[in-house]
């Protein structure tokens, strides 16, 4: 990959390193600001030392730069390797484990002697660990379950890291003249919050496997190539991801799509109807005896089987099969007796599009953690065609991010404002992303709540509250007035932190109630709410906001990942909030103030 990401995954390995050995917070706080600056930048460091802006970038001090340019020079950091060098690999990876954190990691290392994870399992198990400060039996249990957890999700990547990487090597592969089209599949085109491997799909009639090996062979991203056969070809990234490339000829290759795309639950469900119709359906085609009846187009596979099209997100055999059925009946009513909430009875599926979102409603800028400003963001926004934009910095209790007391909050609402009524062409509200106390209770008053054109509530602390606590939480700050919407209502990361696991039907039916919406929140270490939790939403009635949670103008791009998600819930553009205009959010706004229902 580029300088600016190995640089970045260099200054956040030692802002681990530099918590474990007990740095103060505020310095590693710094130290991952730079990193994330380094990974956003649509500049190369190279260019940025070059001219001398490296020392003036807000977020990048004069000790940073003199790194940055030390690792340009000599290909690595003096200081961050002597630092690396006091802590073992296995601690660094014990602190990654969701739910254990610094702390424990350092507890463990320092009064326990672990060094492996290993060794941490196998102490798990022999109870010896019950002796240390603060460890009691019910703790212990909690780790051993996050530590299969995140053994569960081992070899999986975030769906952001891979859908770029497939991207890349898709327009490859189109380079080549003797490739007519080429697409990916798998859990990546189900939009999948994580990714196994990457397969990716190029229709050909001639023999190309030899030209796909000299094309990969040149790219700098490829390790190592695996196997080269006619038909499938797989190699391995400098990053540690499979790709699985298959050349299908022409009359095959919305069979294969299909196949390829799975889910394999769905697939085997498909393959069960073509059974029953006394038909069978492979990677080559759907066939009567010999006879090939369908094979050329996906949508031709679904047809032929007496199933309307089904976007790829929504294949995971939670009753899209059933709908698909429907859709292509005659009567109506039956889809809607099927899927009440489906009240407009579709007769096809109107997939959700990026192009759909009208604007971003929870941003930050530099005022809290931000690497932007007021009016860069706002810039951004407008040059991506959004109506609206809310500008929704932390509050108080967000110490490490800088969140805002309430006099610096009502400075920085009179900040928004004065660029609203500098910038035509885009509504700008002045918003807060407030906590969401442990007791459900919010970080500011409502009197000064009630100054805000939008309220995010969203939960930051306490991610690790038993489900009765969490969902009592969450219900609570879904029924304030004040609150418009409940960002990130879990507080999981993807792969590394469970976050809440609320009883969600119940917070969902408290949205409802109050007439609250809630957020897919785009990130794709975020995702949250997640898929299955959107469908709950959808099912309910429950606007959704898809936003970024941008904290610098990059993170805009990070919309398509909520989309994706909100598609796997089965959302369409009707349930999502930031799909309407700006006079149409304005009324809901204004409804949802009165305390009309939604
Ligand atoms: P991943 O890679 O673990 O994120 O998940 P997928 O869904 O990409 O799974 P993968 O790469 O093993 O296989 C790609 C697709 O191929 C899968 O979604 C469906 C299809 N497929 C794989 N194995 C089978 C199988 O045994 N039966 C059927 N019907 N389809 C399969
Ligand atoms: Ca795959
Ligand atoms: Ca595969
Ligand atoms: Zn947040």
């Amino acid at each position: 990959m580029s300088t600016n990401t190995d640089l970045s995954e260099l200054f956040d390995k030692t802002a681990d390193v530099m918590a474990i050995l007990g740095a103060n917070s505020f310095r590693v706080l710094a130290i991952q600001k730079v990193a994330r600056l380094l990974r956003d930048c649509p500049r190369t460091v190279e260019e940025l030392a070059g001219s001398g802006e490296l020392d003036n970038m807000p977020g990048i001090g004069k000790h940073s730069a003199e790194k940055i340019r030390e690792y340009l020079r000599t290909g690595h950091i003096s200081e961050f390797q002597d630092l690396t060098r006091q802590v073992p690999p296995g601690v660094l990876a014990m602190m990654n484990i969701p739910g254990l954190g610094v702390k424990t990691a350092a507890l463990f290392w320092r009064e326990a002697g672990i060094t492996t994870i290993e060794e941490l399992r196998r102490r798990l198990d022999d109870g010896t660990l019950l002796n240390l400060p603060g460890m009691g039996a019910k703790k212990l249990a909690k780790i051993k379950d996050n530590l299969d957890f995140s053994a569960g999700q081992a070899d999986r990547r975030r769906l952001g890291e891979a859908l770029p990487i497939a991207d890349e090597f898709c327009q490859l592969l189109q380079t080549i003249p003797a490739i007519v089209r080429t697409t990916f599949c798998g859990s990546l085109r189900r939009g999948r919050e994580t990714i196994g491997d990457i397969d990716i799909l190029v229709c050909s009639d001639a023999t190309v496997h030899e030209q796909i090996r000299a094309a990969i062979g040149r790219h700098r991203h490829v390790a190592e190539i695996l196997a080269v056969g006619e038909t499938k070809i797989s190699f391995r990234t400098d990053r540690g991801m499979q790709v699985d490339i298959r050349v299908v000829p022409r009359p095959s290759w919305g069979a294969a799509m299909q196949y390829f795309t799975g889910s394999k639950e769905h697939n085997v469900r498909l393959r069960e109807m073509a059974t029953a119709k006394a038909l069978k359906l492979n990677e080559w085609g759907l066939f009567a005896g010999d006879k090939s009846i369908a094979g050329e187009t996906e949508v031709g596979i679904y047809e032929a089987l007496g199933l309307a099209w089904i976007p790829p997100e929504m294949r995971e055999d939670r009753g899209e099969i059933d709908l698909a059925r429907l859709m292509r009946g005659q009567a109506k009513a039956d889809v809607q007796t099927a899927f009440p909430f489906l009240s407009d009875a579709p007769s096809t599926w109107e997939t959700l599009q990026v192009a759909d979102i009208r604007g971003d409603l929870h941003t930050h800028t530099v005022a809290s953690d931000g690497t932007c400003t007021i009016t860069e963001m706002v810039a951004a926004a407008k040059h991506r065609g959004y109506e609206y934009i809310a500008i929704t910095d932390h509050s108080k209790s967000q110490i490490l991010a800088n969140g805002l007391n309430p006099q610096r909050l009502l400075d920085h609402i009179a900040a928004i404002h004065a660029v609203a009524r500098e910038v035509h062409g885009i509504r700008v509200l002045a918003g807060a992303e407030v906590d969401i106390l442990a007791d459900g209770t919010l970080d500011y008053e409502d009197d000064l709540l009630q100054k805000l054109d939008w309220v995010v509530a969203s939960p930051h602390a306490a991610l690790s509250q038993e489900t009765d606590a969490a969902t009592a939480r969450l219900v609570r700050a879904a029924s304030h007035p004040l609150v418009h919407v409940l960002g990130h209502p879990t507080g999981r990361l993807v792969g590394k932190r469970r976050g809440l696991e609320p009883d969600m039907p119940r917070v969902v039916m408290a949205a409802l109630r109050s007439g609250v919406a809630l957020e897919i929140n785009a990130n794709d270490l975020r995702l949250d709410l997640r898929d299955t939790h959107v469908r709950l939403a959808v099912e309910a009635g429950v606007p959704l906001c898809i936003n970024t949670d941008a904290h610098g103008i990059e993170d805009f791009a990070q919309i398509d990942y909520g989309v994706l998600t909100a598609r796997r819930g089965w959302a369409r553009k009707t349930n999502i909030l930031n799909t309407r205009s700006g006079p149409e959010l304005e009324q809901w706004i204004q409804a949802k103030r009165r305390g009309d229902q939604w």
